[in-house]
């Protein structure tokens, strides 16, 4: 299996290939509108092409063009996904969230610029991805791009992300190990799945590859999480000597706070080998969107 212009599969690979013209794709969309303001155009550029793995972007063109469709509609989609998740990456980090000062190995943007500067560069984010999405160069069909919006607006909103985002704060409402799949599902895994429906709107897939891929989208986004989870113990092991996470430190619960390292570590071989069982029958076709699965289960960053 090969994307254009490239005869390997493997995740660094694919992931190196879509950064290159996903930030192209929403630098030119930032160069599209008039710039009122000059800073925060400034501030919408640093947060939104300042590194990052592009792992929702990549799915995104992995199954537009695993559903044979086009790779120019699908990068448009997947800039629109990458300025929503750093949006939510910009507030994430502010002092009322996180209060962090590093994102991505450089100053926060509310560090780089200002709160209020920050404040506003997510929010033209959030408005610039719908922007693209509903514009014709993304779908010739009104109805695709209506679909693409809609559906977006539902992954972002109290049943997505800003909601998985509610329950992460105030955690006192997650008691079960199912409210907190609920709480994950919806803080990263609704943009996961929205990367891949995404996908399926833009390429011509029939009911049942729907499904698949919709099952396939479901566990990654969870997967994707759970392994942020175990990293992040990991990484302050390294650092205090005990599992104890920036989530544990601030009082929040995450997958290892309740399921334990090994729970957390055994739920994500499952959901992996889930992702797999999805994608059986796409055969060979779906080689990139597994080895991403793969990526997904033992990333180290
Ligand atoms: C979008 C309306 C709207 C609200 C946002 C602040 C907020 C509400 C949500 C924050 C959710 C959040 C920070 C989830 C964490 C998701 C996550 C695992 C981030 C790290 O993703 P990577 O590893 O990061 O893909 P890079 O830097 O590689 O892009």
């Amino acid at each position: 299996v090969t994307l254009p212009g490239r005869e390997r599969s493997d995740a660094a690979a694919i992931l190196a290939d879509i950064r290159r013209d996903v930030d192209e794709a929403i630098l030119e969309a930032i160069g599209d509108m008039p710039a009122r303001s000059l800073r925060l155009a400034d501030a919408m550029r640093y947060a939104a092409t300042s590194g990052g793995k592009r792992f929702r972007a990549a799915l995104t063109v992995t199954v537009t063009q695993m559903l044979g469709g086009t790779r120019s509609m699908a990068l448009r989609a997947a800039a629109a996904i990458e300025c929503v998740h750093a949006q939510s990456l910009v507030h994430d980090d502010l002092p009322c969230m996180d209060n962090d000062d590093l994102r991505r190995g450089r100053p926060t943007a509310h560090r780089q610029f200002d709160e209020a500067t920050a404040l506003l560069a997510g929010d033209a984010l959030l408005a610039l991805a719908f922007d693209i999405l509903a514009d014709p160069r993304t779908h010739h069909h009104a109805g695709v791009r209506a679909e693409l919006v809609l559906r977006l607006a539902r992954s972002v909103g109290q049943d997505g992300l800003a909601g998985g985002q509610m329950m992460d704060l105030y955690p006192s409402e997650i008691i079960s190990s199912a409210e907190l799949i609920a709480c994950l599902a919806g803080k990263t895994g609704s943009l996961i799945r929205y990367a891949v429906e995404a996908g399926i709107l833009l390429g011509h897939a029939d009911d049942q590859c729907n499904a698949g891929l919709l099952s396939f989208a479901q566990d990654l986004g969870l997967l994707f999480q759970l392994q942020d989870d175990l990293l992040d113990a990991v990484g302050d092991e390294r650092v205090v000597g005990k599992a104890l996470g920036k989530d544990a430190a601030k009082n929040r619960k995450n997958a290892v706070s309740v399921l334990g390292a090994e729970g957390a570590a055994q739920e994500a071989q499952r959901l992996l080998a889930s992702c797999a069982k999805a994608l059986e029958p796409f055969g060979d076709r779906a080689a990139c969107l597994l080895e991403l699965a793969r990526f997904a289960a033992r990333r180290t960053l």
